[in-house]
């Protein structure tokens, strides 16, 4: 989508600290981290949101199958690691191209 911000990223028109690419997924350094490791893994392909995900879409896994990966390629797997993804206004997403923190680096606290 033209005017989408993480479409932007993934095209390089803005840039970002970039730590996975692949065919189907970008991933980048979080501009505003709230962990000492914070990335956010994002499907190249346009979805607004998790509901745009049709149920024979394997994108999710895949998506969580590479932070598995960057998790264990950073060291995190001994320690532990959060994946979290919001969804609509009072899920917490602000911007509508599906995406997925990876949250690492300490010990996370839960809020809601
Ligand atoms: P959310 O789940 O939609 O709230 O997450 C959006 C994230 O995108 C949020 O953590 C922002 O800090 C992050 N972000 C970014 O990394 N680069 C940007 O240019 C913008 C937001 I705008």
């Amino acid at each position: 989508m033209s005017d989408c911000l993480f479409c932007k990223i993934i095209n390089g028109e803005i840039p970002s600290t970039k730590v996975y690419e692949d065919e189907r997924v970008y991933a980048f350094k979080d501009i505003e981290p709230i962990a000492p490791y914070h990335v956010l893994v994002v499907p190249k392909k346009h979805y607004s949101s998790i509901l745009d995900v049709e149920n024979n879409d394997d994108i999710v896994s895949y998506v969580f199958s590479i932070c598995v990966k960057l998790a264990k390629d950073e060291g995190f797997d001994e320690k532990g690691f959060r994946i979290i993804n919001n969804c609509g206004d009072e899920g917490g997403q602000s911007v509508h191209h599906l995406h997925f923190h990876l949250l690492a680096g300490k010990k996370l606290s839960w809020e809601a």
